[in-house]
């Protein structure tokens, strides 16, 4: 193909794919998962992959790879859906970068230029998994991961590697503030900012972990009480979901987005990691906290909420289902923006009164097998009219 034309037919498929038209699927009544992903790498703009210019680029190759477009911070701002997306390039590197919407379900279309998000102290080797969080200061947080080479690595070792949490706010997605990144004694991922003061102070989800992979004695999602953003220190570090034996998150769990309020308590949803013969398994979960008290547990459905179906079985990371991004609407709907194997952005929807629902009325895991067969049972004597 010409240049030209080849040109033409990149920008109509992809003006295609990024107008594609999604639906809800049939669901199990606690949510719908949405037909098509809404975000893959094909979405990403043509700016970013191509040098458009014949006289330096002839063949219209790819210049910059765009491997895949998932784990998405999600916020409702000024009417538009915003997703702050992972994306990560053929490079295996991470960024930011904004996806905007006018519905929240389809039709997202990248900010033309990725985030340049400010460094703090030794430059990131890595970013991802970004939370977004309009704190009642006024400001809206980012939270995420920065990656680094562990400095006491042996030096054949090539894949050590240390986190934690790095912190920025905006007022506008566009210019970022960088704050210090959090100070704790264990490596952290997965660090959450809970959106109002509790007593007066910052209340952060973290998920502390011995090595970068291994949460080793991390023993689930933590919580933890700080006087400031702009010098966040974790000084007391409460677990307050506990992974568990036999369980959905027996080798790792971490919190999600940021819990929603609901008068009958704060919706928390999150991901539980268990091993087995095909590697890491992760699956997202729901649990409730005390609207006094958010580091208390008073709900928590036995294993997954969602798990890997049919093609999100298979990508980049196999097995994965994550999220960090939810939107609350004011009419009571929830767009959960899910990926799966670290591959995509996806959308399943729901409502706070059904998610309220399904974390109260599902019974807790037993631990044990005869206490399922009770539970299944007493719900079978139910629906025989004897009980
Ligand atoms: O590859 C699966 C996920 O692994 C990590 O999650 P966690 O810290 O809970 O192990 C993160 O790298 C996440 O981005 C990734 O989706």
């Amino acid at each position: 193909m010409e240049f030209e034309e080849r040109l033409a037919w990149l920008r109509a498929s992809h003006a295609a794919l990024l107008s594609k038209v999604n639906a809800p699927l049939e669901g199990n009544g606690v949510y719908e998962r949405w037909a098509n992903p809404v975000l893959t790498a094909a979405h990403a703009p043509l700016e970013w992959r191509y040098d458009l210019d014949p006289k330096t680029n002839p063949h219209l190759m790819e210049r910059f790879g765009i491997h895949a477009t998932f784990n998405s911070g999600a916020i409702k701002w000024q009417g538009r859906y915003l997703l702050c997306v992972r994306v990560e390039g053929a490079d295996r590197k991470s960024f930011f970068a904004m996806a905007e919407s006018p519905n929240g379900v389809d039709n997202f279309r990248f900010w033309p230029r990725p985030v340049t998000m400010p460094e703090f102290g030794e430059p990131a080797t890595n970013v991802y998994d970004m939370r977004l969080v309009a704190h009642e200061d006024g400001w809206i947080y980012g939270t995420f991961c920065v990656e680094r080479k562990d400095p006491d690595a042996e030096p054949h070792n090539l894949s050590a590697a240390v986190a934690c949490c790095g912190i920025a706010r905006t007022r506008d997605f566009v210019s970022w503030e960088r704050l210090p990144d959090l100070k704790s004694d264990s490596q952290q991922r997965n660090v959450v900012l809970h959106p109002e003061f509790v007593n007066g102070k910052y209340a952060l989800y973290t998920r502390p972990q011995d090595g970068f992979i291994d949460a080793g004695a991390g023993g689930g999602i933590g919580w933890t009480l700080v006087d400031s953003m702009e010098d966040a220190v974790v000084e007391k570090e409460t677990i307050l979901n506990r992974r568990h034996y036999h369980t959905i998150k027996e080798c790792k769990n971490g919190e999600g987005p940021a819990p929603i309020k609901t008068p009958k308590g704060w919706l928390h949803l999150a991901h539980g990691v268990r091993a087995c013969a095909s590697g890491l398994r992760y699956v997202l979960y729901m649990y409730m906290t005390a609207l006094a008290d958010p580091s208390h547990v008073i709900a928590e459905p036995a294993g997954f909420f969602m798990a890997p179906q049919g093609d999100e079985f298979v990508g980049d990371v196999m097995n994965v289902l994550f999220s960090n991004g939810w939107i609350a609407e004011p009419d009571g709907r929830v767009l959960i923006y899910y990926s799966s194997c670290d591959s995509d952005v996806r959308v399943a929807t729901s409502t706070v009164d059904r998610l309220v629902d399904y974390c109260l009325n599902t019974a807790p895991d037993g631990y044990r097998t005869g206490l399922s067969v009770e539970t299944l049972n007493r719900l079978i004597d139910k629906n025989d009219g004897k009980a």
